[in-house]
């Protein structure tokens, strides 16, 4: 479902608890939801620019990642210090509204990264970014880590939107643990799915954002576009789950984090350049 934030929302900077409500509700239901037009174009821009110059550097280089490391698919970091870091990209409070009512007080923060789709890239595997907490549930249990994706330009079909699985975060399937994390699914399992409940593109126009549970199913496929689709990624997570290390940003753009938004931040601000091409997670 794709919700359109109205200009008085926009205005007073807050969507109102009925729209919270809807957008909750999709990402409960559909597993994903899209927040329209929230993040400021120029800001975008600056970070397409920066985002390609660094990809063009990985991809001479060949260093391909993501799930399965997959041909043409790169695990790609914004850089983490100024002029680079945006209250609007690391600290929407739009999305935070959102994330906030799916995981409740105390929702935090802990991962800024992201996932470059090259030209010429392959098919990845279909996959969830995380299984369910707990083996053998009846039912499907609620969303514990929400994946918040900003992509810098408009993504379709013409540059390789991701494929998203609606509704796959609350299926039951009992994964083979002796694979790794993107085969554990069987094609049979896959394929009467799509049957059911065909795959479809997590489209989105240029400043919008796509909110999905952790658990959905999804891939990237090939980008038929001659330029990379770049997708910063965070990870809101309810607070009780595996609070590590705060996320490091370099000193210098501390204001682009609120102090009392809806979701804790977690970051830590350090003197030292972060070595963010080569580590690109979180
Ligand atoms: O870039 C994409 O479209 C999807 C990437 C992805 O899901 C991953 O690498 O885990
Ligand atoms: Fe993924």
């Amino acid at each position: 479902m794709n919700i359109e934030v109205t200009a008085e929302e926009k205005r007073s900077g807050q969507m109102s608890d009925e729209t919270v409500a809807r957008a909750a509700d999709a990402v409960r239901t559909e597993g994903y939801v899209v927040i329209e037009d929230v993040v400021d174009h120029d800001h975008l821009d600056v970070l397409k620019t920066r985002m390609d110059e660094d990809a063009e550097r990985k991809i001479r280089s060949v260093r391909w990642g993501g799930a399965g490391a997959v041909q043409g698919h790169l695990q790609h970091k914004p850089p983490p210090f100024a002029p680079y870091v945006f209250g609007d990209v690391v600290a929407n409070g739009f999305v935070g509204q959102v994330t906030h009512a799916v995981l409740g007080d105390g929702v935090y923060n802990r991962f800024y990264s992201g996932n470059t789709n090259c030209p010429g890239s392959g098919t990845q595997p279909v996959h969830p970014d995380h299984l369910p907490l707990w083996a053998g549930l009846e039912q499907a249990h609620p969303a514990y880590q929400l994946v918040v994706n900003i992509s810098p330009e408009n993504t379709s079909e013409k540059n390789g939107a991701v494929e998203i699985w609606p509704g796959t975060h609350l299926v039951m399937v009992e994964p083979d643990y002796s694979k790794t994390a993107t085969e554990r699914f069987q094609k049979e399992v896959i394929e009467a799915r799509r049957e059911e409940v065909p795959p479809i593109r997590g489209s989105a126009k240029k400043g919008s954002v796509l909110i999905r549970d952790i658990r959905l199913w999804h891939r990237g496929v090939p980008n038929p576009s001659d330029s990379p689709r770049h997708m910063i990624a965070l990870i809101h997570t309810i607070r009780w789950y595996g609070k590590g290390e705060a996320l490091k940003f370099e000193r210098g753009c501390e204001d682009a984090f609120p102090e009392n938004g809806p979701v804790d931040p977690n970051v830590e601000f350090v003197d030292e350049l972060i070595d963010y091409m080569n580590n690109p997670r979180p």
